[in-house]
């Protein structure tokens, strides 16, 4: 009785369907379109379920819950298999280090609502909007990058050679940057790590084109 709100673009939703696809567990997938002109998340029903209009929405029974990194802690806890963080204290907090400067630092800032703003309301073109959108990557990704390459903890993945909660935010925001033609080349351990991610079956699946909503040719 698993069912999440998503969309095949949002990277907030990805990083939900990767680690329900490494954790084994099935769910209904119920798109809602945040293309705008149709924006399925400010409807009356969808709000009704998720007063913030945004998406992941994921419900587990008697379970509602918004925001990614809650839904994902709360899966990791009441599905303790295959875990996305580590058994220290010490490297939980290290992994959430890296987790949260792509979702905390990076994510919000090119969130779509931001980024209408930014169009609609403070004079931006496509051309200023898509630089906002690089640097906040490029910010986020430089950081990222020099952690990640000097420590111990990096292997196949960002901790060790099992994928965990970091890579969980990585891949998808590598994919962002991808779509936004980001140079990537001058991170090669997250390039790495990302390429390593999407070998696997539970990040394939989750890809944005592999999502029902996701537009066929
Ligand atoms: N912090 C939230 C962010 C959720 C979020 O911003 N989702 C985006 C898609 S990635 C969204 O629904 N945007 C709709 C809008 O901005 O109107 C999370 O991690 O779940």
């Amino acid at each position: 009785m698993r069912t999440l709100f998503g969309y095949f673009r949002s990277s907030a939703a990805y990083r939900v369907r990767i680690a329900l696809a490494l954790k084994g567990l099935e769910y209904t997938h119920k798109a809602v379109n945040l293309m705008p002109g149709v924006s399925e998340q400010k409807s009356d029903g969808y709000r009704a379920l998720n007063p913030q209009g945004r998406v992941p929405f994921f419900i587990d029974g008697e379970v509602k819950l918004s925001q990614s990194p809650a839904i994902l802690e709360y899966l990791d806890e009441v599905y303790p298999e295959t875990p996305l963080l580590p058994t220290k204290a010490e490297d939980r907090a290290y992994v959430r280090q890296l987790a949260s400067i792509i979702g905390c630092d990076i994510h919000p800032l090119n969130n779509l609502s931001v980024l209408m703003k930014l169009k609609a309301e403070f004079g931006a073109n496509d051309e200023a909007t898509k630089r906002w959108y690089a640097d906040w990557i490029v910010e986020g990704f430089s950081a990222l990058e020099k952690i990640v390459s000097a420590s111990a903890h990096t292997g196949q993945f960002t901790f060790g050679d099992k994928p965990g909660m970091a890579d969980i935010y990585l891949a998808p925001q590598m994919w962002n940057a991808r779509r936004f033609e980001v140079d990537v080349s001058a991170f090669p351990t997250l390039v790495r790590i990302d390429a390593a991610c999407n070998e696997l079956e539970a990040f394939k699946i989750s890809a944005p084109a592999n999502q029902p909503d996701a537009p066929r040719d």
